[in-house]
């Protein structure tokens, strides 16, 4: 478990956010999501980021 978890979903703008902690060598856990299934409304998504947008 590291300190930064990303929910990304692919393609989005999350992508840039994966890409720099690549860049960055920084450890994360990536949580995936499909916004085509509606998973960011999903009520355990919208705890993390009530938006219901990715990235968070
Ligand atoms: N910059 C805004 C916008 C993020 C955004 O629009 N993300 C899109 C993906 S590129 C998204 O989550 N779309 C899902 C939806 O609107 O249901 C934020 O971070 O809140």
């Amino acid at each position: 478990m590291t300190e930064l978890t990303l929910y990304h979903a692919a393609p989005s703008r999350s992508s840039i956010v994966r890409w720099m902690l690549e860049e960055l060598g920084e450890p994360y856990d990536i949580h995936l999501l499909d916004l085509t299934k509606g998973e960011q409304f999903a009520s355990d998504y919208l705890a993390v980021n009530p938006m219901g947008k990715v990235p968070a």
